[in-house]
């Protein structure tokens, strides 16, 4: 069985990342997903909306995604890939080079990121709804 690995925060789950995650299990048979947990995406400078077990729940119930694990440091990669036996490391390519420290335990692959969707456009977007409501009194 052909193990496949990827990390992320997936808050406020979208396109871009379902088809991250249905090219990432295509490349094999079994995906894990690394998910930052809350603390690390502090570290990330990043506030989820959602909490980690909110965001583990959605998850799990993705075809795609056959394991969680959660996500605590940027150090845990080489022994996440061991302990899981992966031969895959998957993300979008904004980070591209940035995981090619651990390819001399499995393949790295870059994949090109969907335009026009992130969580951060959502939030944004959805502040602005917000706010002409209010102006509109509703
Ligand atoms: N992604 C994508 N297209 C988008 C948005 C995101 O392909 N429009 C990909 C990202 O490249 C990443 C994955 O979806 O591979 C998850 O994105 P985030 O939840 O934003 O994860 P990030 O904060 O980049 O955390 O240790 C690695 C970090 O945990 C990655």
């Amino acid at each position: 069985m052909k193990k496949v690995i990827t990390y992320g925060t997936y808050d406020l789950l979208h396109r871009g990342h379902i088809m991250l995650l249905k090219r990432a299990r295509e490349m094999g048979d079994y995906l894990v997903v690394g998910l930052s947990s809350d603390a690390f995406n502090a570290g990330k400078n990043k506030k989820a909306f959602y909490s980690y077990e909110e965001r583990k729940l959605v998850l799990e119930a993705v075809r795609y995604v056959d394991e969680v694990i959660p996500e605590h440091r940027w150090e845990q990669k080489e022994n996440d890939i061991r302990e899981h036996g992966i031969e895959v490391f998957v993300m979008g390519d904004d980070w591209h080079g940035k995981f090619d420290h651990v390819k001399h335990l499995c393949q790295v692959v870059y994949l090109p990121r969907t335009e026009g969707v992130s969580t951060t456009q959502i939030k944004a977007q959805l502040r602005v709804t917000e706010n002409s409501n209010v102006e509109c009194g509703e």
